[in-house]
């Protein structure tokens, strides 16, 4: 309580004294996140993140709270409004926590297994961490490469563990002529039953080739997940 006052007299915020309420809007949810991450206080800021999982649920959690939060900080980076520090700081708070949760979620080794990969020079890790835990949550069991993968290792990895799709997240970057050369290779080298998913706004402008599908939010990917864990993929 003194540690409280004192934070307050300071003119500070503290985690305990913004209150458990439900309905808080997302921006302010924002707000209080950057604010903390400006302060590099990992406790508060893992906190907060807990809370908003814990009342909107994790879908809600994740397409209308952390997505929002990752644009603001992207937005705010680019204006330089706040430095690579506090960027780097917030991500990594996130990543941290969206894994903790894919892992807890994940279904046995015997489930339908999921690769998740980012394709070679893809270092944002973020959206593969969203779709990992939505993947999870719908019963696959997700086997995560993360950032920049090259091609051949992610094949590797789906023919050595068995997997039944793969998962691609592209969060921007690399050039349209790149990506639609790259999508090709993976599904080239992809057996035919193995599904192919692409998500990421990235992805939008690529041409993408054919057996694979661009999944426009997390739900479609747990709709699809869900059906390979119950294993009645139309194929
Ligand atoms: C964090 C961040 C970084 C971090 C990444 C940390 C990490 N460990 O991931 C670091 C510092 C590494 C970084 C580096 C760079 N970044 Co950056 N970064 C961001 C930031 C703030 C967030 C990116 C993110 O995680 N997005 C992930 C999610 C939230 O975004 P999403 O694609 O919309 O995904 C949603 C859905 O599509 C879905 N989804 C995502 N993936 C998948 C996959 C599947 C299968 C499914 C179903 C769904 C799904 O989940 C989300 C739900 O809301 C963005 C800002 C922004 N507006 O996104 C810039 C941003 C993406 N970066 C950008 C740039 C330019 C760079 C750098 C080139 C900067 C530099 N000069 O070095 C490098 C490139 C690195 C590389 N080679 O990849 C630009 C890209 C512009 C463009 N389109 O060309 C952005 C948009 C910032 C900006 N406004 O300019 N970055």
């Amino acid at each position: 309580v003194d540690a409280i006052n004192a934070m307050q007299a300071n003119g500070l915020k503290s985690v305990e004294t913004i209150g458990p309420e439900i309905d808080e809007p997302v921006a302010e949810v924002v707000e209080d996140l950057i604010h903390f991450s400006l302060r590099l206080d990992t406790e508060s800021v893992d906190r907060l993140l807990e809370r908003g999982w814990r009342n909107r649920g994790p879908m809600d959690f994740m397409s209308h709270l952390a997505g929002p939060l990752l644009v603001e900080v992207g937005t705010r980076w680019a204006r330089g409004e706040i430095g690579v520090a506090t960027e780097h700081f917030i991500s990594e708070r996130l990543r941290d926590f969206l894994s903790t949760r894919w892992r807890a979620a994940n279904a046995s080794a015997q489930a339908a297994k999921v690769v998740c990969a980012c394709l070679p020079g893809e270092r944002h890790v973020i959206g593969l961490h969203l779709a990992a835990v939505a993947a999870a949550l719908a019963g696959v069991h997700v086997v995560f490469l993360g950032a920049d993968t090259p091609i051949r290792d992610i094949l590797s990895a789906v023919d050595r563990v068995g997997a039944k799709a793969g998962a691609v997240s592209v969060a921007g970057g690399a050039s349209t002529d790149l990506l639609t050369h790259q999508l090709k290779v993976v599904r080239r080298g992809l057996p035919r039953q193995v599904s192919l998913w692409i998500g990421g706004t990235g992805a939008g402008a690529a041409v993408l080739p054919e057996r694979s599908e661009y999944l426009h939010n997390l739900e479609r990917l747990q709709t699809l997940a869900s059906r390979l864990a119950e294993d009645r993929t139309p194929l």
